[in-house]
């Protein structure tokens, strides 16, 4: 009846444990996916739902998760992260209380830490919106563009040359799929398990373009990695390449770049009324 008061229930630390360990648990329970992990998929999909970020109007990032509605669904560059959304839909189902744009991000941390890469400090505070919150398609990097291209977009979500070389670090994981972006393999040889690998094989590989006809895109001696243009820009512009250099030789300070980072991509455009971050806990 009306006037009668609601009993809201307001979920602690623990029940976004609770949540992290579940998404941890289902990475291991359906290890057959890709190469063996939906972790890639999941970093991807977090990593898009931010990455929409305008600073200037404030409109995007993961604030609102309306990448679940079409038309950003079906943006060329989200091919293939239903996937990742249909692997956390039993998640949601579990904890009905989280947002979309909360559990995301959370399945992208936990992911990423699974994965063996640094702690990952996180927060909730994020709301769903509707439709009307879509943002328009090519706010997201184009694989096919230079330095120019990438200064653009990542300088729109408010990123400087250091930020943009530590965030690409993340394609150490995963790996391109013919039949979403239509590139073809992994960055390294070892996709599920975060390293400083990329920048390794980028400075110390010799890549030339691959001979096919699908994008153009580069490959290694052994024809089993890949590199897009969009990476290979990261050693022809001098002033990343010194970033490059840094984190090939020192996977401390890529981890602790990274960390910082990925915590600010997570977080654009985000009214937290939440200070305080929680370092959530590896499940072994
Ligand atoms: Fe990426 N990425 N990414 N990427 N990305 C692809 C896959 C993955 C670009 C293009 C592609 C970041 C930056 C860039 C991950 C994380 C991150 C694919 C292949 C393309 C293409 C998709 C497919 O076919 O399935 C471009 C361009 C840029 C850029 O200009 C810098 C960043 C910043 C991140 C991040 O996480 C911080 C991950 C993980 C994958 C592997 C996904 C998978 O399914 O595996």
């Amino acid at each position: 009846a009306a006037g009668v008061p609601v009993k809201e229930f307001v979920p602690t630390q623990e029940d976004y444990i609770k949540i992290y360990n579940e998404v941890a648990k289902r990475l291991v329970d359906f290890d057959e996916y890709d190469d063996g992990s939906y972790g890639p998929v999941l970093v991807r999909l977090a990593w898009h739902a931010s990455g929409t970020y305008d600073v200037e109007t404030k409109t995007g990032g993961s604030n609102g998760a309306t990448m679940r509605f079409k038309p950003e669904s079906e943006h060329g560059a989200n091919a293939g992260l239903l996937a990742a959304r249909d692997f956390l839909e039993p998640v949601k189902q579990m904890f009905p209380w989280v947002s979309y744009s909360d559990l995301w991000t959370l399945a992208g941390v936990c992911a990423l830490q699974q994965m063996g890469g640094p702690v990952i400090p996180w927060r909730p505070g994020r709301a769903d919106a509707d439709i009307s919150a879509c943002t328009p398609d090519g706010r997201l990097p184009d694989a096919s563009k230079e330095h120019k291209h990438l200064r653009s977009i990542f300088g729109r979500m408010g990123f400087n040359d250091q930020e943009i070389v530590a965030l690409s670090g993340a394609h150490a994981l995963g790996r391109c799929h013919t039949d979403r972006s239509g590139f073809d393999g992994p960055w390294t040889f070892s996709p599920t398990m975060l390293t400083n690998d990329y920048y390794k094989l980028l400075v110390n590989e010799k890549w030339n373009w691959k001979k096919w006809s699908g994008p153009a895109q580069y490959e290694d001696k052994t024809k089993a990695l890949m590199m897009l243009p969009t990476d290979m820009a990261l050693i022809k512009d001098r002033e990343f390449k010194k970033w490059v250099d840094k984190y090939a030789k020192d996977q401390d300070a890529f981890f602790k770049d990274f960390s910082e980072v990925i915590v600010k991509l997570f977080e654009l455009g985000v009214p937290f009324k939440q200070e305080e971050r929680w370092a959530f806990k590896v499940v072994e």
